[in-house]
């Protein structure tokens, strides 16, 4: 799957996005040069065995270290959402898995990352050419992915958007689409359902999204149209206009 990236790159890369892999290698993100290849500037964010590697170059001859840098934190399990956040602002580059973040620096020189405007999520058609990695016959990245944020701006996976079919299961440009179940529910494609989906729940919440605290089911006890929310497990109600009182029952005085 490619997309194409509406934001600037050059100076600043700021990837942000979850995963759910079902196997312990695959490329997730790929930025390159297509037209210059002498001079291979490159991004990309992968995993190796289970470690989860991201490197770019900033330019020089493909394959030098010149201008490169790689940061790699462990682990990546199968199976399991992960939140990665992943960029550069010049030479400095972060990685981040989870709650671990690591931090470090290409050496000095140049700043810039020279790429098409192209991002490459799961795969990268001619891999050949990026990558040689022999003991990895098929090095697709093979899962679920959402949530993408590309330098502060969202690119939703959905099924509209250039799907090019590289082994990324149809997990978020589907009706479930990754941020459709709130509260950490789970989402579950069901044909039978009005939109093709249903959201099970945490205990806490109800509510065709998880959207509705459990304490607030049948507005939690508040009147006259106030809204109820949940503060430090005790309902809260935002009284409409000219209601007052813990439960809003009570008309304001004029
Ligand atoms: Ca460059």
């Amino acid at each position: 799957m490619s997309i194409t990236l509406d934001s600037a790159i050059r100076f600043n890369t700021e990837l942000r996005l979850e995963i759910r892999t079902d196997s312990a290698d695959g490329l997730i993100v790929h930025f390159g040069q297509s037209r210059d290849t002498r001079h291979q500037d490159y991004f990309s964010l992968m995993i190796k065995n289970s470690t989860l590697v991201m490197s770019f170059s900033l330019g020089g001859p493909r394959g030098g270290q010149n201008h490169a840098l790689s940061l790699s934190l462990c682990c990546v399990t199968i199976g399991v959402w992960h939140t990665i956040e992943a960029g550069r602002s010049g030479r400095d580059g972060y990685l981040k898995l989870d709650s671990q973040m690591t931090m470090g620096n290409a050496p000095p020189g140049l700043t810039t990352l020279d790429v098409d405007h192209t991002l490459n999520l799961g795969g990268v058609e001619d891999f050949d050419m990026f990558y040689q990695n022999p003991e990895n016959s098929d090095p697709h990245f093979k899962g679920c992915m959402r949530n993408l944020v590309v330098n502060g701006m969202a690119y939703p996976l959905t099924s509209s958007r250039g799907w090019r079919g590289i082994q990324i299961d149809d997990c978020d440009g589907t009706a479930c689409g990754g941020e459709v179940c709130q509260n950490e529910g789970e989402c579950q494609l069901d044909e039978n359902k009005n939109g093709g989906y249903t959201c099970e729940c945490g205990d806490s919440f109800r509510g065709r999204n998880c959207e509705i605290h459990s304490l607030c089911e049948d507005s939690g006890g508040c009147q006259n149209g106030a809204t109820c929310r949940v503060e430090k497990a005790k309902v809260q109600c935002d009284c409409s206009f000219g209601y007052m009182g813990d439960f809003c029952g009570e008309g304001n005085e004029k």
